[in-house]
């Protein structure tokens, strides 16, 4: 049993309802545990920046599953919710799920990279985990509070309580 961290992130049609809708799914798997949620935050978006701005948000989930596995069923999901992977990298999307880490995984292949290489840069990932936990250690980067007061945070508005 291996306790993962998922990033959740939306920025076309509802997505605060998309988000809420996919954290219920995934609570109800059979195969995870949910034990943690964020609160919603609004983002100005990153990478793209003429976009709409997202809602971003992160669970915890304790799963025997292994972080292929996970990963494929994040992707499922994504789908279920209506993703299309055809548009630019960094655009617009309906739900994005990013496996950030899988326990004390380090995963770097074609499909997978855990930890997520670019998640210590990003506040809108840091600010919904550092909820959840923030001394959870990132290996190899640091501890979530301790990342999260090197970055600027403006750009991101809490929408609700964790
Ligand atoms: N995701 C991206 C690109 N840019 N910007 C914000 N604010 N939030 C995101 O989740 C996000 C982004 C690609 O995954
Ligand atoms: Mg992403
Ligand atoms: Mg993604």
């Amino acid at each position: 049993m291996a306790r993962a961290f998922i990033g959740l992130g939306g920025n076309l049609g509802d997505a605060r309802q998309t988000l809420e809708a996919a954290i219920a799914r995934l609570a109800d798997h059979p195969d995870l545990a949910l034990t943690g949620r964020s609160a919603f935050y609004r983002t100005a978006p990153w990478g793209v920046l003429s976009q709409p701005d997202f809602v971003n948000a992160a669970v915890s989930v304790d799963t025997a599953l292994a972080p292929h596995a996970l990963l494929d069923l994040l992707l499922a999901t994504e789908r279920a919710f209506g993703r299309v992977r055809d548009g630019e990298r960094w655009g617009p999307r309906t739900l994005d799920l990013d496996l950030l880490l899988h326990g004390a995984a380090a995963i770097h292949d074609e499909r997978l990279e855990i930890p997520h290489p670019r998640m210590a840069q990003r506040a809108f990932v840091l600010l919904p985990l550092a909820d959840i936990d923030p001394s959870l250690d990132i290996p190899g980067q640091g501890r979530v509070a301790d990342l999260l007061e090197t970055l600027d945070t403006h750009g991101c508005v809490r929408l609700s309580q964790a």
